[in-house]
C-alpha cells in the first residue's frame, strides 16, 4: 500500500476526507470520483507526495466484499488508503447525521433538521474509526488536513491520539450563528472537536466570527482576534481560526473553453436548442439549498408576464442526482419536476419548450461547452458555503461577455460583488436582475465579467489550497 510514499521528503501530507477520489464499480472496477474536493485538491497533490485516507463508496459487510481489491494508488505520489464502512454505518453517520441534521442546519435550516441521538452515536464512532487511522498511518509530525462536516470531532481525537501531527480542519459548507447552532444537541462536542485542530478554515470570514463567537459561549475562552488559546494538561495551545475561500482551477476551464472543439460543441448546443436568442442556465447538484425552485419560478413568471419570448428564449436547468437515499432530497426532486413540466404545459407548443430540464451528471467538456453557450447564468442558491459553478461559468466566458446572476447568499458573493446580485428570497428582485442581465449591454457586461474574471483567476484552487497548507506549516 504504501510503494511510492516518502514520508521522508518533506513534511508529509496527509488529506482526510469522507470520501476518497476513486469508488468501485461492479462492472469497471475502481475508477476516479471526480467530486469537487478531489479537483479541488489535484493540484496541490499533483506535485507533492501524499496519503488520502477516506470511505471507498463499498460496504464492508456487501456480499461481495472479499473478492474486490484495495483502491489502487491515486495520480502523482498520492497512495490512498481506505476506512471501510459498513451500511449501518453510513445510514447513521452520512445519510442520517451528516446529511440529515447537520447539512440543514449549517443551511440556515431551510429544511428542519432531523435530530437522532443514535445517529450521532455512529457519527462518533465513524469518527473514531478514521482518527484511529489515522493515528496508525500518518508519518511523524505530519501535516494532516482533514475536511468538512461530515468529520468534525475528528481534529480532538486525533490530537489524543497523536499529539505530533499537525491538525487542520476545513469546513466547505457554511458555519451558522449563535442562534441556530445553539439548536444542535451536540454542539460542545462538535466545538471541542473542532478544536482539536491548529488551524480551523471556512469558506468566509463570517463563518469563522461563528465559530469564534461559539466558542466563547459555549467553551468559555475568550478568542483574541483570530485565535483561541485552549489550556490543557500538556500546556497551552493556539487555535488558528481564518477564511480561506475555495477557488477552482480557472486556467484549464479557461483553456477548454477556447478551443476550437468547445465553440463549435456551443453552437451545435444552440442550433438543437432551436436558435434561441437568449440562453439562461443553471447547474447544481439536486440539493433543496440550491434554489434551483426560485429561479425556475421566477423564469416561468418572466414567460408570463411576456418580458421573456419562450420562442427566443431557452432555459436549461442541468441537475445532478445527489443523495437520493435521503427524503428530503427525493422531495425537492419532486417539487423541480413539478415546477418544470407545469411550465412547459402551460407555456410550450409543439415544437417550442422553454425550460430544458436534465437529471444527469455532465462530463466536463459538455460542461464547458454549455458554459460558453449560455447568455446568462442563474445561481440563486438559499445558502452555499462558497459555490463552484459561478466560478466555473466566468472562467469560460473568455470573450468576457454573459451575465452571472449571484445569490448573497453564496460565500462566492463575498468576491463577486460586479455580478447581478439578488436575494433568492424576493422572487420580483431575481426577476429584475435576470432581465438586467439579460438586456445590459456590451459595455457593461464586459466590464463586469472582465473584473469577476479577475477576481476568479488571482484566487484560483490552487492558491486556496497553498494558503491554508502555508498556515498549517507555519502555525505552532
Ligand atoms: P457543492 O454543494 O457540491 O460543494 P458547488 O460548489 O457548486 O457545490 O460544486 C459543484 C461541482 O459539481 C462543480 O464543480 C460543478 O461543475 C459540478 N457539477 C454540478 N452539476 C453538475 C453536473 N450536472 N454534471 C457534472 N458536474 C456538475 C460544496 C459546498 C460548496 C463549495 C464546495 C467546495 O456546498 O458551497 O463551493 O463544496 O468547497
Amino acid at each position: 500500500m504504501e510503494s511510492g510514499y516518502n514520508p521522508d521528503s518533506e513534511r508529509a501530507l496527509v488529506v482526510v476526507a469522507n470520501r476518497l477520489p476513486v469508488e468501485y464499480d461492479e462492472e469497471t472496477g475502481w475508477r476516479p470520483a471526480p467530486g469537487g474536493l478531489v479537483t479541488a485538491m489535484e493540484s496541490v497533490l499533483r506535485d507533492r507526495e501524499a496519503l488520502w485516507i477516506g470511505w471507498s463508496g463499498r460496504f464492508e459487510d456487501s456480499e461481495s466484499d472479499g473478492v474486490i481489491p484495495p483502491p489502487p494508488s491515486g495520480s502523482g505520489g498520492m497512495v490512498l488508503d481506505e476506512v471501510p464502512l459498513t451500511r449501518a454505518e453510513v445510514e447513521g453517520y452520512y445519510e442520517g447525521c451528516s446529511n440529515g441534521a447537520i447539512w440543514p442546519l449549517y443551511h440556515d435550516a431551510i429544511v428542519a433538521p432531523i435530530y437522532h441521538r443514535t445517529q450521532f452515536q455512529t457519527y462518533r464512532r465513524v469518527n473514531e474509526k478514521f482518527a484511529r487511522r489515522v493515528a496508525e498511518v500518518a508519518p511523524r509530525e505530519a501535516l494532516v488536513w482533514v475536511h468538512d462536516y461530515q468529520l468534525q470531532l475528528v481534529p480532538r481525537m486525533l490530537r489524543q491520539l497523536r499529539p505530533d501531527l499537525r491538525i487542520g480542519f476545513f469546513l466547505h459548507i457554511p458555519f451558522p450563528p449563535v442562534e441556530l447552532f445553539s439548536q444542535l444537541p451536540w454542539r460542545r462536542q462538535v466545538l471541542e472537536g473542532l478544536l482539536g485542530s491548529d488551524l480551523v478554515g471556512f469558506q468566509t470570514k463570517e463563518a469563522a466570527l461563528n465559530f469564534l463567537r461559539l466558542v466563547q459561549r459555549f467553551i468559555a475562552l475568550r478568542p483574541g482576534g483570530d485565535r483561541v488559546v485552549v489550556d490543557e494538561l500538556s500546556g497551552s495551545r493556539t487555535v488558528r481560526v481564518e477564511a480561506f475561500p475555495i477557488g477552482i482551477r480557472a486556467e484549464d476551464f479557461a483553456s477548454l473553453a477556447a478551443e476550437g472543439e468547445t465553440a463549435e460543441r456551443a453552437n451545435q448546443i444552440r442550433a438543437d436548442l432551436g436558435k434561441p436568442d437568449l440562453i439562461l442556465l443553471g447547474v447544481d447538484r439536486l440539493d433543496y439549498t440550491k434554489g434551483i425552485d426560485v429561479r425556475i419560478r421566477a423564469v416561468t413568471e418572466l414567460f408570463e408576464d411576456g418580458e421573456l419570448d419562450p420562442e427566443s428564449t431557452v432555459f436549461v436547468q442541468v441537475a445532478t442526482p445527489s443523495r437520493e437515499n435521503v427524503e428530503e432530497y427525493q422531495r425537492i426532486r419532486d417539487d423541480v419536476e413539478l415546477l418544470v413540466s407545469r411550465a412547459n404545459g402551460d407555456l410550450g407548443k409543439l415544437g417550442v419548450t422553454p425550460i430544458h430540464y436534465l437529471h444527469q451528471p455532465m462530463a466536463r467538456d459538455e460542461l464547458t461547452a454549455m458554459y460558453v453557450a449560455a447568455d446568462v447564468m442563474l445561481v440563486t442558491p438559499l445558502r452555499d458555503g462558497m459555490n463552484l459553478v459561478c466560478k466555473e461559468y466566468v472562467a469560460c466566458r473568455v470573450n468576457e461577455d454573459g451575465g452571472l446572476v449571484l445569490s448573497e447568499f453564496t460565500g462566492a458573493a463575498n468576491q463577486m460583488s460586479d455580478a447581478f446580485l439578488v436575494n433568492p428570497y424576493d422572487i420580483d428582485g431575481v426577476k429584475r436582475s435576470i432581465m438586467d442581465a439579460a438586456n445590459a449591454s456590451r459595455e457593461e457586461s464586459q466590464r463586469r465579467m472582465s473584473a469577476l474574471r479577475h477576481g476568479v483567476f488571482e484566487q484560483d484552487v490552487e492558491r486556496w489550497a497553498v494558503d491554508f497548507l502555508g498556515r498549517l506549516e507555519r502555525s505552532t
